[in-house]
């Protein structure tokens, strides 16, 4: 807590003053070239030690990976280098960068990536769009210093980052950064899953919870406890600790915070100007913070989410171990290794769902609401004119496949689908979500689909949509 000498501005030595005209634009020859280091979180690539701006090559994949989000649940993360968040990726202000993004094989999706270290049209989105079992090669240079958060951009853009794609790449600033003890890579995201949080087994995600920006699971470095116990950072008494704090979102502010800490720089927002002493400090989606602390008094750190239901009741929750001698001067209180007792990983479960809308009271009704729900859900992959997008979702539009087959199309929208199909004679191997509807969203949004496009013309009830509901918990 006590201003240490690394507390003077990191980035204050940079070339961006207000007389800077050059600033952002590199001057410094780029020679040579290298490989980047990229780890996972929560670690953090080296210093760099060069002088100079160089080529650096950065490759990083795409892949879909099923795992861990709390005890008992699992979650099909869409990820960059197979974890969420992505692999951290430090370069230094003036270096050309060129990216390789490759879309693993087993990818049901596309993938892309925006890089907010990029000065460019879509932060690279559209130059690295990279379809399964292929690579996209792009380049850049970093002409601002900062902690940026990159992500994907490719639509559904909510969903994609919704399945964990994101992740921080680091512009050291010509100077370098001060040397500190430790360097950690935290970033905190949301899930929207079907089920309520700790309702066990695989949860689909849920467009409908997205959009309402009601997530069931708030957490750092991907995982409900991915930073507790076993996994805490840790530090010894006298360290200096810096924290490089991302926010995937997709749609919460963090307040973050470390409780029994004061941070003694913020470089808010990730730029160039230092706070200091500060208690909490905001982190939007698609935004980071660079926070540093020196640790004096030995114990167990709670990191949190300050907005607090999320900290102990949604996973929004770390730990720093700061071990050593204590110093009964700054804390003279009785010493626990479990200052807080965090109420569990998971987490209660709480009374009653929503109530439930007003049934259709007719066909016209159904159709009118069910234009609603589809272009909120559907429309992000189906398109609003039902026409989809070739290769990656199935057009809906005078679809002889939704036409053949009614039980079919409910149990679709019900459970989503993955696996090949065809569709007007095309063939799609591809995968749509659960979406978690209810039976009267699902029949309203078909019967919709079904007027519209020269379709066939069905009305489906939610008594037929649940008759499909049944059909399959028999079969389980
Ligand atoms: C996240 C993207 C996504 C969303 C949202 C989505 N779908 Fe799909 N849908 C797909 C994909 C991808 C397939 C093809 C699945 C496969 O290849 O197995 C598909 C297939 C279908 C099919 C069968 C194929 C066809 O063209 O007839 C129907 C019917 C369908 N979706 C209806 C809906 C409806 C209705 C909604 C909204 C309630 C919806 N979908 C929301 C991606 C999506
Ligand atoms: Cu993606």
């Amino acid at each position: 807590m006590k201003r240490a000498a690394l507390m003077c501005s990191l980035f204050a030595m940079l070339c961006c003053g207000l007389a800077a005209a050059g600033c952002g634009s590199s001057s410094e020859k780029v020679s040579g070239q290298e490989d980047a280091v990229l780890t996972s979180a929560p670690n953090v690539p080296p210093p760099i030690t060069r002088h100079h701006p160089t080529k650096v090559v950065v490759k990083l994949d795409t892949r879909e990976v099923t795992k861990r989000l709390a005890d008992g649940v699992t979650y099909t993360f869409w990820t960059f280098g197979g974890s969420v968040p992505g692999k951290f990726i430090r370069v230094r202000e003036g270096d050309m960068v060129e990216f390789h993004l490759s879309n693993d094989p087993s990818s049901k999706m596309p993938h892309n990536i925006d890089l907010h270290a990029v000065t460019g049209p879509g932060g690279g989105a559209a130059s690295s769009f990279t379809a399964p079992g292929h690579t996209s090669t792009f380049s850049f240079q970093a002409l601002n210093p900062g902690l940026f958060v990159y992500h994907c951009a490719t639509a559904p853009v909510g969903m994609h980052v919704g399945n964990g794609m994101s992740g921080l790449i680091l512009v050291e600033p010509k100077a370098g950064m001060p040397k500190v003890d430790h360097e950690y890579y935290v970033q905190q995201t949301e899930f929207y899953t079907a089920g309520r949080n700790g309702e066990p087994g695989l949860q689909p995600f849920s467009m409908e919870k997205a959009i309402r920006e009601q997530p069931e699971y708030v957490v750092f470095n991907g995982s409900v406890g991915a930073v507790s116990g076993d996994n805490a950072l840790k530090a010894k008494v006298g360290e200096t600790v810096r924290l490089f704090v991302g926010n995937g979102g997709p749609n919460l502010v963090s307040s973050f915070h470390v409780i029994g800490e004061i941070f003694d720089n913020v470089f808010g927002e990730a730029g160039t100007t230092v706070t200091h002493n500060v208690q909490t400090t905001l982190v939007p989606p698609g935004g980071a913070t660079i926070v540093e602390f020196k640790t004096q008094v030995p114990g167990t750190y709670l990191m949190v989410d300050h907005a607090i239901f999320r900290a102990f009741n949604q996973g929004a929750l770390g730990m720093i171990k700061v071990e050593g001698p204590e110093d009964k001067q700054v804390y003279s209180g009785k010493q626990n290794d479990e200052v807080y007792h965090p109420e569990g990983a998971t987490i209660q479960t709480l009374g009653a769902v929503a109530p439930a809308e007003a049934p259709a009271k007719d066909k016209a009704e159904r159709i009118e609401r069910g234009k609603v729900t589809f272009n909120t859900i559907c429309a992000a992959c189906h398109q609003s004119s039902g026409l989809g997008i070739p290769g990656a979702f199935p057009p809906l539009a005078h679809s002889d496949f939704l036409n053949a087959d009614k039980p079919r199309a409910i149990g679709i929208v019900l459970f989503g689908h993955s696996g090949p199909i065809t569709v007007n004679g095309a063939q799609i191997n591809s995968a749509m979500p659960a979406l978690g509807l209810t039976d009267e969203q699902a029949a309203n949004s078909l019967t919709y689909v079904y007027s519209q496009w020269g379709n066939a013309g069905h009305e489906v009830t939610p008594a037929e949509v649940a008759a499909v509901r049944a059909q399959n918990r028999a079969k389980k």
